[in-house]
């Protein structure tokens, strides 16, 4: 038994077979920040984050993978990112949610948790698993729900900007913007209550 019919034999079908850099992926721009989810689920919860790394011109690529069910394309998968030219990794997950942790002890590259919500504890599960890492194998975990995910863009493009200075740039614009839209709201306010 040669090694990938010992792994389709323990992990399924397809097992034997390298699933981390599809020949789709090989071709498109290389990825300076990768998204992992636990679950196609997870998608809508976390669009924010995608959005957010678009709108800012990050380069990035979106995979489902998962420590409970698929741990052995996440060890591969993270063992190989930083020489992918992958900057920052961004792992997403709900419930009992070990994802990004078990990102972090498979590489020296910045990891950034998304507790997702969801299921029984609403994401209180997922908060406490993904935040409370143990001393030595630190997760940067950003809050529950769609601003979570908004900001697991935003400090990952920070990491990005120290190293880029138009990106820093775009990043001070957007800042700048979130401002405006502020003061914009408070004058609009002032003129609907002043008598
Ligand atoms: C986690 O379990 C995923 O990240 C997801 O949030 C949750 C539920 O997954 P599904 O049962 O919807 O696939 O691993």
């Amino acid at each position: 038994m040669d090694v990938r019919e010992w792994k389709e034999q323990r992990h399924g079908r397809g097992a034997g077979v390298s699933r981390v850099v599809p020949q789709k992926t090989r071709k498109m721009k290389m990825a300076q920040v990768a998204v992992l989810m636990g679950s196609s689920s997870d998608l809508p919860k976390i669009q924010s984050c995608m959005d957010t790394l678009k709108k800012l011109g990050v380069s990035f690529e979106v995979r489902v993978m998962s420590a409970h069910r698929t741990p052995d394309v996440v060890k591969e998968y993270i063992g190989g990112a930083a020489s992918r030219g992958i900057r920052v990794i961004i792992a997403a997950a709900g419930g009992a949610a070990h994802l990004a942790g078990v990102c972090a002890s498979h590489t020296i590259l910045p990891v950034i948790g998304i507790p997702v919500e969801g299921g029984a504890l609403n994401g209180m599960d997922a908060l406490l698993a993904t935040v409370q890492m143990p001393g030595g194998i630190p997760v940067a975990t950003v809050g529950v729900g769609s601003g979570g995910a908004t900001n697991a863009a935003l400090l990952a493009i920070q990491i990005l900007a120290l190293n880029d200075a138009e990106l820093a740039s775009r990043f001070a614009a957007d800042r700048a913007a979130r401002r405006q839209k502020v003061l914009d709201a408070d004058e609009a306010m002032l003129k609907q209550y002043s008598n």
